[in-house]
């Protein structure tokens, strides 16, 4: 296979890991734990993986030794994130460290593999040819959910066939939830087999005290905003579009947020802002046409608003409606049928939308319920909103302006990137520290790698019991554990940053342009991690 030239030199790169993981490691256990939020529910859910301590690993000459090879299966879940490759390297390389005949099988396609009993050894050959590369190819992923005890079995009677006596689930918040069911069952069941999660998703939307990111956020937002630099750059140049960029993240607007931290645009919108001011569809177009228009009162008809994918589930009587949506959705296929269902007020919020959004607002679901908002074009709601709303301010003598609107989509473009020196050192320590936790005796953990804006020598590794981030919420019309889904925080350093300078952002001329992500250079332009991530950090 032909390989580019970066491709060829980023392949010898050797990710860092913490100080504490490299030599012999030693385990230190803190004090027990308990859920974010409904504990009695959720400890009488989880009664053998409940309550676990945290979990801290230090560099030791008395460190964990294994007498008997490890055998490990690898299951990659849920969207694409840069680092996903590397995490399996880490692995792999983890669990050789600790014996030189240990094994590590990949199970194809997500964790459909494990039912369905398809996978494949990951030889050293293998995993070279995927270090430091972007992707989910090495195995594969999928959505299928892991939520029946027959799915279960069928994963114990692979696992027994092919001697694995730990499953890593490299996934979301989603994933890593039936991560932990799957713990709670098999420890039940004494089957002897351990599970371990690992953080994944460009989303951002699964950190806490203990997880500070998760990976593939910091390429993804990278890349995002290389292109969004590039195309401010254009509108600078052209003077004449206003471009909406409606950036992925299914629910968070951490993305938009990072991004609006590194390119300085005129318009970002956060879905929990807009959540927590009960701001109306027509509020949300109205602001946004205020900006265009103070604009083109100084001559600017062009201009750059960042739009968060989510965006539409925030905004509160469109949420009631995709939430009366799911639930109707769920029991009924007939899509007409369903939507007779809809309360009064629902209804009039679906007939006054543009007939193309409607339905896309009805298109199938995901395995786990929610709305694929990726695919609602809500930037094109958007222009056609304010272009409408314009019209109106122009009759009144309120705008003398031309709005020109281009409608952009970023997502799929940032979730295979080879990944950034951050996510590329991230992963590998992820997975390295994974296979610590299963010669450890782990079970229902998440690897946990902290103080992430230090140099990676200074990384704390260690193990977060996975029931310790869970609450209850509604899924499908009923209430299950779940691990709580990190919003941007309207109190949090990086959203008051962002507050702080968004007006002078929508009518100076402040824009950033970041450029490509750079693998090897100086560490000021290599290795610094999300805007994000300091922020938080440095408000700790
Ligand atoms: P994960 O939560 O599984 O990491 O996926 C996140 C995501 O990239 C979202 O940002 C996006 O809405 C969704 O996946 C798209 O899903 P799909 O890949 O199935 O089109």
């Amino acid at each position: 296979m032909t390989k580019s030239a970066l491709q060829i030199a980023r392949a010898a790169y050797q990710p860092k890991l913490p100080k504490a993981l490299k030599g012999k490691v030693a385990i230190k256990e803190g004090a027990a734990t308990q859920s974010v939020a409904d504990q009695d529910a959720i400890k009488s859910l989880f009664p053998n993986t409940y309550g676990m301590p945290i979990i801290s690993f230090e560099s030791s000459d008395k460190g964990i030794e294994v007498s008997k090879p490890i055998s490990v299966g690898v299951i990659l879940s849920g969207g694409q994130a840069p680092g996903g490759h590397n995490v399996i390297s880490g692995i792999f390389d983890g669990v050789k460290k600790l014996h030189k005949d240990s094994k590590v099988y990949g199970f194809l396609g997500g964790p459909g593999g494990l039912v369905d009993h398809k996978y494949i050894e990951l030889t050293s050959e293998i995993i070279d040819e995927y270090r430091n590369t972007g992707g989910f190819d090495i195995i594969g992923s999928g959505r299928t959910k892991l939520e029946e005890t027959a799915q279960y079995d069928k994963g114990v009677e692979i696992c027994n066939k092919l001697g694995i006596q730990a499953l890593i689930v490299i996934g979301g918040d989603d994933s890593n939830t039936n991560a932990c069911v799957l713990a709670e069952y098999y420890l039940q069941k004494n089957t002897g087999i351990q599970v371990i999660g690992c953080p994944k998703t460009i989303d951002g939307d699964l950190k806490n005290d203990m997880i500070e990111t998760s990976f593939g956020f910091d390429t993804a937002c990278k890349v995002y905003s290389e292109l969004i630099g590039n195309i401010m750059r254009d509108a600078n140049s052209a003077k004449k579009y206003w471009h909406f960029i409606k950036l992925m993240g299914r629910s968070a607007s951490h993305i938009g947020l990072e991004c609006a931290l590194q390119t300085q645009p005129n318009i970002c919108i956060i879905s929990e802002e807009v959540e927590a001011k009960k701001q109306t569809l027509k509020e949300v177009v109205d602001s946004i046409a205020k900006v265009v228009a103070t604009r083109a009162a100084k001559g600017n008809n062009f201009g750059i608003a960042l739009i968060p994918e989510g965006l539409i589930e925030f905004i509160p009587e469109m949420k009631v409606l995709i939430s009366e949506l799911n639930d109707l959705l769920a029991h009924e296929s007939d899509v007409q049928k369903a939507l007779n269902g809809l309360s009064k007020a629902s209804a009039e919020v679906f007939c006054s939308l543009p007939e193309n959004i409607a339905k896309q607002l009805t298109l199938d679901r995901d395995p786990h319920g929610n709305v694929q908002v990726s695919l609602i074009e809500t930037e094109k709601l958007l222009i056609e909103m304010v272009g409408k709303r314009l019209k109106e301010m122009k009759a009144e003598g309120q705008y003398t302006g031309k709005f020109a609107g281009l409608g952009h989509f970023f997502g799929y473009e940032g979730r295979c990137a080879a990944p950034s020196n951050f996510d590329a050192d991230y992963c590998y320590s992820l997975g390295y520290n994974a296979a610590q936790l299963i010669a450890t005796g782990k079970t229902g953990y998440m690897s946990s790698i902290r103080n992430t804006t230090a140099p990676a020598e200074q990384w704390i590794a260690g193990g977060v019991p996975v029931t310790m981030m869970m609450n209850m919420e509604r899924r499908h019309g009923a209430m299950k554990p779940v691990i709580q889904k990190a919003l941007v925080r309207l109190d949090g350093a990086p959203f008051k940053t962002f507050a702080a300078n968004r007006d002078k952002w929508a009518t100076d001329y402040c824009y950033v342009y970041p450029g490509p992500i750079q693998y090897f250079g100086p560490t000021e332009v290599c290795d610094q991690p999300t805007k994000t991530l300091q922020l938080e950090q440095a408000a700790r």
